[in-house]
């Protein structure tokens, strides 16, 4: 997968790409990025790639010309890939926009900064606007690598099945259990006794039902889109806990 980021702070992700997982599937060549500094597309001596709004107002504006110069030679001639706007007003992103962008060989995520960008950039050159969430950032710098590091780690072969993303907090709507590592006591506190067994059955179980519980006390609304087996309900219902599950997947909420 091939990912384009226009930005004026290309420095910024160079310490995101160069550890871990995203640094082993660069060098692997199953995902590559490329860095686009819209301020070598800027025309005039100062070189910049702001102004002052039209009609007045708080703030500068990215200016379009710059933006869509560097969008013109990221694409290259080819007209594929998506063009993303990182952009407070977006559409939310989820776990599931990120498969959908995993689905696609190319996405070009551009980076606004100051109070947004020219509106004719925006409708003649972005394809849909993203938002990470509801608070205000200082331009979309983060937003694009937070897209980068979820679509990533989805491609197939970038994680090892150890670690495979089938087993995500999200992949089936229910928050993950806890998890416990060596040692067996820390700070006077064991570790629960199923997890030392050796009964795998009965682990799942028990992991199941951490998942239930943790997600009805932090997350009740995912519960809504939770698809349990006949067992599972059995379960739950032998623990006391499938009315509240019922109640907290009930909508309205
Ligand atoms: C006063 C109006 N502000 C909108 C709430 C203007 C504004 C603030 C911050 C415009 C852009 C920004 C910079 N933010 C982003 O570029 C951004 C962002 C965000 O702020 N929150 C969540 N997701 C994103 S993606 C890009």
């Amino acid at each position: 997968m091939r990912f384009d980021v226009l930005t004026i702070f290309p420095d910024l992700f160079t310490s995101v790409l160069q550890e871990g997982i995203l640094r082993r599937a660069l060098a692997r060549e199953l995902i590559s990025v490329r860095l686009h500094d819209i301020r070598d597309y800027a025309t005039d001596r100062h070189r910049m790639t702001d102004d002052r709004p039209f009609g007045g107002g708080e703030g500068m504006v990215m200016k379009p010309e710059p933006l869509a110069a560097c969008l013109r030679a990221a694409l290259g001639g080819e007209a594929v890939g998506r063009v993303i706007l990182l952009s407070p007003r977006g559409r939310p992103y989820s776990q599931q926009v990120a498969r959908e962008y995993a689905g696609l060989s190319r996405l070009v995520l551009v980076c606004g900064r100051y109070e947004g960008v020219d509106e004719r950039f925006r409708r003649h050159y972005v394809d849909e606007e993203l938002s990470i969430g509801d608070y205000i950032l200082t331009g979309g710098e983060l937003g694009a690598m937070v897209v980068i590091d979820s679509v990533t780690r989805l491609l197939p072969g970038v994680l090892g099945c150890r670690d495979s993303a089938a087993n995500d907090t999200f992949s089936r709507g229910l928050l993950k259990h806890g998890q416990y590592t060596r040692p067996r006591v820390f700070e006077g506190s064991g570790v629960p006794e199923v997890l030392l067994s050796g009964d795998h059955a009965a682990i799942q179980r028990y992991r199941f039902l951490e998942s239930v519980r943790e997600t009805l006390q932090r997350r009740p609304s995912l519960l809504a889109t939770v698809q349990f087996t006949a067992e599972e309900k059995k379960l739950l219902a032998r623990e006391g806990l499938l009315e509240q599950v019922q109640v907290a997947a009930a909508p309205e909420k």
